[in-house]
């Protein structure tokens, strides 16, 4: 793209930014959580809706001024609801810590407690993780995997914690796990212990959203949470939508603003509902679909090759590798191996994993980004092959380059589009 004003005030700026493009278009991206948006999405996210303040909601504004961020705003909120069949959804969260975040102060009384999914299982730390600030306001328990090798819940623990720690909330998400929840059993274990039941979907929106996974209101589910750039294929950002609770919406509503954010990002309100409207297009759901076959082909590929996957595999747009124990070699050192042949993963601890978070025994992918490049399950499944390739031939440069030439073959025979409708 040209940026011909940017190119002649702030050439240091410019050349990174030239450099970012190059980086995107020559190599793989394959984290799970990372895509391409359109070029309307980047128009309307670098517009000058990003001038205007507009503390408070559509019609109810603090600030004069508000003819068009009302237009945008209402307009991201009514696609969303369109989306995700849902009464009421609040578009300003700035992204998805902030979000969930906003649900536990909008929902919950300092001490409470929060049942969520434990980090190395695949929950993510917004759910409560000794590191994060909110264990400091709130308490947080944990359920498991019952079996690693299979990725299934621990449904029966789940209850048996419940009915101990009597929680207010019951999280279902995750930002490491690759199979389906089973959301009955969720809202069930929520209605007995007279918990509420929020899904955080952020990894998956736009598969619910595609209509090629669950979607958690249908059983039940009083909240859910999201970004809106991993799947859903949107800018940076987060929203929160309720099913139909009006008491429950409006408390959501007064937290995120006043409660914790100031004025929202018009210009990203304004990007996520480009994102939506596209995300309502037919051809939504064929790139939805195609996510879940590529994760398939790649799949295949690792089970061939004996390289364990937790969960045993996938059932949704992300595997996580058991590189060390698979292939002996550490995460850190596959995620800087995949680098150097030009494809971008993230090294992750795997179950109650023995090595430490800055170099743990897995890595982390997906299908996404490489989706929406056009990547059919035949390309997909020769990446895999390439990724094992490279980490079994980590020592040896000649081989690295031929996959690096290779890598960066297909990346050339699959240009990032600009549009998707
Ligand atoms: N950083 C996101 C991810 O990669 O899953 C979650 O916060």
């Amino acid at each position: 793209m040209e940026y011909p004003f940017l190119a002649k005030q702030d050439k240091m700026i410019h050349d990174a930014l030239l450099g970012e493009e190059r980086r995107e278009a020559e190599g793989l991206e394959l984290i799970p959580s990372e895509n391409y948006v359109s070029r309307p999405v980047l128009e309307a996210l670098g517009s000058v809706f990003t001038n205007k303040y507009s503390e408070g909601y559509p019609g109810k504004r603090y600030y004069g001024g508000q003819t068009y961020t009302d237009v945008v705003e209402t307009l991201a909120i009514e696609r969303a609801k369109e989306l995700f069949r849902c009464s009421y959804v609040n578009v300003q969260p700035l992204s998805g810590a902030p979000a969930n975040i906003g649900t536990y102060f909008a929902l919950l009384e300092p001490g409470d407690t929060v049942l969520g999914m434990d980090l190395t299982h695949g929950g993510h730390l917004t759910h409560g993780h000794p590191v994060t600030a909110i264990t400091k306001i709130f308490n947080f328990v944990r359920y498991k995997m019952k079996e690693v090798e299979t990725g299934e819940i621990d449904y029966d623990e789940m209850l048996k914690v419940a009915k101990k720690e009597k929680p207010k909330l019951i999280l279902a998400g995750f930002s490491a796990y690759s199979r389906e929840l089973d959301y009955e059993k969720f809202v069930a274990i929520g209605r007995e212990v007279g918990a509420l039941v929020m899904a955080d979907i952020a990894h998956i929106a736009g598969l619910i959203a595609g209509g090629v996974a669950k979607n958690p209101f249908e059983a039940g589910f009083d909240l859910m949470t999201t970004t809106t750039h991993k799947t859903l294929r949107g800018p940076r950002g987060g929203m929160i939508m309720v099913r139909e609770d009006e008491e429950i919406a409006k408390k959501i509503d007064k937290t995120i603003f006043p409660g914790l954010q100031g004025g929202p990002h018009m210009n990203n309100i304004a990007a996520k509902a480009v994102a939506f409207g596209e995300a309502l297009q037919p051809s939504f759901k064929v790139y939805a679909e195609q996510i879940l076959k590529n994760a398939k082909a790649m799949e295949r590929v690792l089970e061939e090759r004996g390289v364990r996957m937790i969960g045993g595999g996938t059932s949704n747009h992300l595997i996580l590798a058991d590189v060390f124990g698979s292939l002996n070699i550490g995460g850190a050192e596959a995620e800087a191996v995949l680098d150097e042949v030009g494809i971008t993963v993230n090294k992750n601890v795997i179950a109650d994993d023995i090595r430490k978070p800055m170099n743990p025994s897995g890595i982390r992918f997906g299908t996404p980004a490489m989706t929406t490049r056009g990547f059919t399950e035949e390309d997909s499944a020769r990446v895999a092959h390439l990724m094992i390739d490279a980490m079994e031939h980590k020592d040896d440069a000649i081989k690295k380059k031929e996959i690096h030439t290779e890598i960066q073959t297909l990346a050339k025979h699959h240009p990032i589009p600009e549009t998707f409708v």
